[in-house]
């Protein structure tokens, strides 16, 4: 048995990076399983897998995946009852957003961080295409990043095609394997390409007219990087639809409502219609803020809604 790591999916085929730095292009034999979920893809990338290989065709069979450490898991597009694995074993995921070309929404964000939290996975938020704010976007930008920031996400603001914020991000992914998530359009690939040139991922404009993205890539691919590190870059998706957490636990990954929790007069509260919940006397009194909150009852309110929100193509 050979062992691998998985670095690009592609539907039937899965390209295995081995310890000796080959890529063997594998198939699969057999069943693998996600806490009982239904996944679109049995491997994720990231997975660790076992795998024969016929040396004659230079090609492999994977008949193993290791446990996993973590995944960033979301409600897949019209299937709302399969999930799909958007990276697996990861050390931190980076979550671009862009508050124009396209725009990016906090409920957006806050559902992403709810799953990275579930895993604690430490997220941070990427700030991207600031060259293009205008003076009130700037203002949105500087109150969105004091607020991730004082719950305690780190916040980089950066322009990937204007060579702003870019050493930092570099720092950020030294020796750690990311996953990258945010939006179609936004410059995720971009920004892959300007930290590694020579790996000329394919990027496109973003459409003038509906200021979103055309799903240029088109499959999650983890990049090796000089610095150490290896970046996974995906798919932008257009929702984030939360799965396999319960009602009662959302509020354990938004940081500063989990907080107050105990000061709620019920140890189960779900900060909704109880009495005496201390994280609504904090919204009401502006230590959480309302855009959070609004976040959290869409996530618990919605779920049966949840496929019309996180439609994708
Ligand atoms: N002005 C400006 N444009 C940017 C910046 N970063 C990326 N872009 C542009 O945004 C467009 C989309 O970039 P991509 O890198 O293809 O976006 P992506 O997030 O990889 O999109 P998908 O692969 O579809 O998920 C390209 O035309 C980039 O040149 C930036 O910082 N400033
Ligand atoms: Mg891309
Ligand atoms: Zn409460």
């Amino acid at each position: 048995m050979e062992k691998g790591i998985v670095i690009k999916t592609t539907g039937s085929w899965y390209h295995v990076r081995t310890a000796n730095n080959e890529i063997i292009d594998c198939k699969i034999r057999g069943k693998f399983r996600t806490k009982g979920i239904k996944t679109t893809s049995p491997l994720a990338v990231g997975d660790n897998v076992e795998f024969t290989l016929d040396k004659q065709t230079n090609q492999g069979v994977i008949s193993k995946r290791h446990n996993r450490k973590n995944y960033i898991i979301r409600k897949s597009i019209n299937l709302s009852k399969q999930a799909h694995v958007l990276a697996a074993n990861v050390d931190q995921a980076l979550l671009m957003v862009t508050l124009a070309y396209p725009k990016t929404y906090p409920e957006f964000i806050d559902r992403f961080l709810v799953s990275a939290e579930a895993y604690r996975i430490p997220a941070i938020i990427v700030f991207n295409k600031i060259d293009l704010y205008t003076p009130k976007v700037l203002n949105e930008l500087a109150e969105l990043k004091l607020m991730y920031e004082q719950i305690g996400y780190k916040c980089i603001e950066i322009s990937a095609t204007k060579n702003i914020g870019i050493s930092t991000v570099n720092e950020i992914l030294s020796n750690k394997i990311t996953v990258m998530a945010g939006h179609s359009g936004i410059g995720k690939s971009t920004l892959v390409n300007v930290i590694q040139p020579g790996l000329n991922l394919k990027t496109t404009e973003i459409s003038e007219h509906h200021e979103s993205g055309k799903h240029t890539t088109t499959f999650p691919e983890m990049h090796c990087l000089d610095n150490g590190g290896y970046i996974i870059d995906t798919p932008g998706v257009k929702g984030f639809g939360i799965i396999d957490i319960k009602d009662e636990e959302i509020g354990h990954y938004f940081p500063e409502m989990f907080a107050l929790l105990p000061e709620c007069q019920y140890n189960n509260c779900i900060h909704n219609h109880e009495p005496k919940c201390a994280v609504k006397t904090a919204v009401e009194q502006g230590q959480v803020s309302k855009s959070r909150y609004k976040s959290y009852l869409s996530i618990i309110n919605n779920k049966e809604d949840e496929k019309f929100r996180t439609v994708d193509y």
